[in-house]
Formats: C-alpha cells, structure tokens, sequence
C-alpha cells in the first residue's frame, strides 16, 4: 500500500521502525500527580515546569508526533491521558521522557499506558465482497443501482482507510479508552472460528456501530504482539452520554456478548495542556 503523503516524516527515522504497512504507531498514556512530591517543589520549579510540560505536550511543536491528543481523566485512575501517534516509535516514546525530565517530573506518577498500531481490520469490505452483499441481498449485478452503490462504496473507502492508517482526531470533546480481547476458551474460542463466521459477526458489529454516525467516533489500534491486551478501543463523542450508549448497545452484539472481554476504561475530556495544569492546579 503506497504510504500517504503527509507521512513523509517517515523518511528521516530508521524505515525498519515505521509499520511497514503505512500504518502509525499509538500510545495511549496516563499520568495523575503527586501531591506530595509537588508541595516539595519550589515555586520556580513549578512554573518552569509547567512551562516544560505545556511545550513537551504542545501539538504544533516540531518535536512533537504526528498527532497529540491529551485530556482530562475523570476519576482516580489518572489525572491526565496523552494520545500519540506517529510512524516512529521513538518519536512518541520521547514525550514520555521529556514529561518526565520536567522540573514538574518527579510528581509526574505514570499510572497506565497501552501500547499498539493503527492497522486495517480485516474485516473491513473490499467493494467485491460489498458487491457481493447486495446480490445476496436481492439486487440485480447489472442494474445501475449496484453499479453506483458499488461505486461509491470503494470511493469511500479510499477515505476510510486512511482514516483508519492515519488517523485525524474528530472535534469530539468526551472521550474514553479500553483494552479489549476476543476470547480464546473452550467451547468459544474467536481464534478458532471459521473466517466467514467472524466476518458474519464483525458485519452484525459494524452495522451497529454505523448506527452511531456523527455521535461517535471510534478508532481501534491493534496490541497483539505489543501489549497485554489485543486491541486498543478509542471512543470520542460530542457528550459522555453516547459513550455510554454505544457500549451499551455493543455488549448485545455477539462479537462483544460471547468473545470479547475488556480492560480498564479511561474516561476524560479533550482539553490543552495549559487546561490540564489549571484543572489540576499546578499552576
Ligand atoms: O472499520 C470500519 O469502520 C469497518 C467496520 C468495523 C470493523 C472492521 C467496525 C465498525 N469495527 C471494526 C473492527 Mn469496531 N468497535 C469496537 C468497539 O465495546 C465493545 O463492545 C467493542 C469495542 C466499539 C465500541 C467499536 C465501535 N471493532 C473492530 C475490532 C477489530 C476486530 C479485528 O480486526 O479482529 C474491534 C476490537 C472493534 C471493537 N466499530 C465500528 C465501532 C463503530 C462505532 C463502528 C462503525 C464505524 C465508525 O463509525 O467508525
């Protein structure tokens, strides 16, 4: 698959690092601080490194991957999360360090972080198989009908999957992140399912997804070979309420009710750096 244009960025890391399939890579990292360890710090150190740690997570600077997304997390699992993708590893690793190099490091607890690339699921369509679908559903392979949907179909997907690849943020302000696996038990084991009939399953799953459009977005980065968990699920909504109903929804889907178990959920709103140190008042 030739790699999009604007991963050009690409060509200046080591190539045996980037996916080789154009894909990026992803971390997801939470942070909370310790309120201990700041009341120790001076008051210089405090603004300079809230300073350090505004530009380490500033979006628009060089050092920067590709994408940056942070928000605030609710609850006590983390006080903030950052989003990272780029295709070199190394590139998002070091907004980690750099958070933690800040004066403000060492009341910088790591409380979670998950590991994984963006990739194209295969069950995703080719137009063929979606052509295919309609015939089985009763249209006739000649009429101009299919000719269009087909059509229109593959024009999408050119859009979908750099999405998928390459993914841009969707102006959603809630937020939550889950690890999930799909099962590997005796008597319901995903791995040992005939292809057609995880297809079948993932086909049921995305309609009930596509239900969601323009409330939901979602982007799924896969673990498996990176992390404890197998795919990494990504969640934005414009309110925490379709967050809620759209895994609602999915739990009756027999992809989620019978093989899929999950992580811990991370919870939060989308907000600057400079918010995240005003909301936790460290500054
Ligand atoms: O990529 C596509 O949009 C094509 C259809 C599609 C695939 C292949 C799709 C659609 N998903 C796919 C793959 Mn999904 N997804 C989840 C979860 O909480 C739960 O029960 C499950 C967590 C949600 C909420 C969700 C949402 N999906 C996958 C895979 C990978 C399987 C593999 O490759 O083996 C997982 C683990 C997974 C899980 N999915 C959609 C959605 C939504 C909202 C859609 C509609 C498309 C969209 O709006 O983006």
């Amino acid at each position: 698959m030739p790699r999009p244009a604007h991963t050009s960025s690409t060509e200046s890391i080591p190539p045996s690092l980037a996916p080789a399939g154009g894909g990026w890579h992803c971390s997801h990292l939470y942070y909370s601080f310790d309120r201990t360890r700041l009341k120790q710090l001076s008051a210089a150190e405090r603004a300079d490194g809230s300073r350090e740690v505004a530009a380490a997570l500033d979006p628009a600077a060089a050092h920067t991957p590709i994408r940056l997304q942070t928000t605030i997390t609710s609850g006590h699992k983390a006080d903030f999360g950052v989003m990272l993708l780029d295709p070199d590893p190394l590139k998002i690793d070091r907004v980690h360090q750099r958070l933690l190099a800040s004066p403000l490091g060492p009341a910088i607890v790591p409380c979670w972080s998950f590991v994984s690339m963006t990739e194209i699921s295969e069950y995703v369509q080719s137009p063929e198989q979606f052509g295919e679908r309609l015939v089985a559903e009763g249209m006739d392979a000649s009429s101009a009908e299919y000719k269009t949907r087909v059509k229109g179909y593959a024009d999408r997907l050119v859009e979908m999957n750099r999405q998928r690849l390459t993914p841009d943020f969707p102006p959603y302000r809630a937020t939550c992140f889950y690890p999930m696996n799909k099962k590997r038990e005796v008597g319901e084991n995903w791995f040992t399912l005939p292809k057609e009939e995880r297809s079948r399953l993932m086909i049921e799953h995305a309609r009930s997804g596509m239900a969601f459009a323009g409330r939901v977005s979602q982007l799924i980065t896969v673990g498996v070979g990176l992390e404890d968990w197998e795919w990494g699920v990504t969640l934005w909504a414009a309110n925490p309420e379709f967050l809620k109903e759209i895994v609602y929804r999915m739990r009756f889907d027999e992809a989620s009710a019978r093989y899929a178990e999950f992580g811990p959920f991370y919870t939060g709103y989308v907000a600057t750096a400079s918010e995240i140190l005003d909301h936790c008042q460290i500054k």
